[in-house]
């Protein structure tokens, strides 16, 4: 799922989206669904789906359009980097395996570790003017890959 404000560091992060995160189940306990996210306060956590609506201006979930046993190894990989701190670099090519991540590249490298890198989340692997070398949250939106379910502009 993504999410868009308009203000403060969010503006700074190129493309329309600044932030995504992963669904990955619905917890009784919250009564409500869980989303994997990494954000510069507080790394690679777990958050509720309405939490992260709270958040944001507009907020848009997709599908990604792979197997069930693709979508679920993604998720394990996700929950598995909960607990890791945040990657400020967005310089760099992102790595899959790293003991940091940065929104798009946690989502982004759950995919590719899922798929034995079949399943690339970013359309511009390599330099582009827009993204640098990164992995953003747009590209991820505009993937091949991912087709949008739900969209909500407040
Ligand atoms: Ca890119």
């Amino acid at each position: 799922m993504f999410g868009h404000d308009s203000s403060g560091l969010a503006s700074l992060i190129p493309g329309y989206w600044d932030h995504v995160g992963m669904i990955v189940g619905w917890s009784d306990y919250y009564n409500d669904w869980l989303v994997v996210e990494a954000e510069p306060s507080t790394g690679v956590h777990v958050t509720t789906f309405s939490t992260f609506l709270t958040r944001y201006e507009t907020v848009a979930i997709e599908r990604v359009a792979v197997s069930d046993a693709i979508k679920e190894a993604a998720v394990q990989f996700a929950l598995a980097q909960v607990g890791k701190s945040y990657n400020w670099d967005f310089f760099s090519k992102p790595k899959v395996y790293d003991d940091k991540y940065y929104c798009s590249q946690l989502v982004w490298a759950a995919y590719m570790a899922a798929s034995n890198g079949q399943v690339n989340l970013d359309p511009n692997p390599s330099w582009s003017w827009e993204y640098g070398y990164a992995v953003a949250p747009t590209e991820v939106y505009d993937s091949n890959w991912t087709y949008v379910v739900y969209y909500n502009g407040i």
